[in-house]
């Protein structure tokens, strides 16, 4: 879908995205249209699907890290980093089930959720300054949903797809990450009590913090930045699984705490 410009039409690709959401129907990938769609004009579609959100009354609580561990990116066949957002209405209650009906085709992965004390602007933030900027960290889990068939896509593609972003939840767990080593920070992923990963957290682009970096200094090219009081996912730590109705997932961090939640 181009602008009688040629460009790429960002706001009817953004609605696009929108509709197969809605009506949980997988589209086929932007780029087997425009084969010269940028990154660049990929994150101008998020905005103007994110901003689809927020003008139906959504609030931004989150910023997420995407393909960040070597899991994720070769699980995905996409070499690069993303984020996306997230909003109030993709974040599960405590003990709220999953409503797997409401998805086209979801997949669960472990996160690690980081609060943030204090506005966390780039370019230029070093691990350190991403550290100190974070108060607490929580057990999370994310429900990725792509909106492109067979969950099959380039980087642009799903950097315009708001990073496959859909659901999340997080536990009731929160511990200073000061009294951590988040590099080393051991993870297990069960599905119906099945253990089907296992990670530390250097498996984020070395370590968690730094994956947060990547973020935040991504988001100053665009005038953007973390402010107090959201949390950020520096993205999966091992590979994400598709669940059914019935299945129970569950995760737990070295020192930091578990969450579980089913699938209806
Ligand atoms: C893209 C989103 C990746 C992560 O944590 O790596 C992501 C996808 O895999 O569909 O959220
Ligand atoms: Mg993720």
């Amino acid at each position: 879908m181009r602008a009688p410009s040629g460009q790429p039409n960002v706001a009817a690709l953004a609605e696009r995205l929108f509709h197969a959401e809605r009506d949980r129907r997988a589209i086929p990938r932007l780029t087997a249209e425009l084969d010269d769609l940028s990154v660049d004009t990929a994150y101008a579609v998020q905005r103007a699907l994110v901003g689809m959100y927020t003008r139906r009354g959504e609030r931004i609580v989150a910023v997420k890290g995407g393909l960040t561990s070597r899991a994720k990116q070769q699980q995905m066949g996409v070499e690069e980093p993303i984020y996306g957002m997230i909003t109030d209405r993709m974040v599960l209650e405590v003990g709220e089930p999953l409503r797997t009906a409401e998805l086209i085709h979801p997949r669960v992965e472990p996160e690690i959720a980081c609060f943030v004390a204090a506005d966390l602007r780039g370019p230029g933030v070093t691990r350190d300054e991403a550290l100190a900027a974070i108060e607490a960290v929580a057990p999370a889990i994310e429900v990725l949903d792509s909106r492109y068939e067979n969950f099959s896509f380039t980087l642009a593609d799903v950097v315009a797809d708001n990073a496959s972003s859909a659901r999340m939840a997080i536990g009731t767990a929160r511990v200073n990450p000061r009294t951590l080593d988040l590099r080393l920070m051991g993870m297990v992923f069960e599905l119906n009590g099945e253990v089907m990963e296992t990670a530390a957290g250097a498996a984020i682009l070395g370590h968690p913090a730094d994956a947060i970096a990547w973020v935040v200094n991504k988001l100053a090219e665009v005038g953007e930045y973390l402010p107090a009081g959201s949390f950020v996912m520096p993205g999966a730590i091992a590979n994400a699984h598709a669940v059914a109705p019935g299945d129970v997932v569950r995760v737990e961090l070295d020192r930091v705490g578990s969450l579980r939640f089913s699938c209806v």
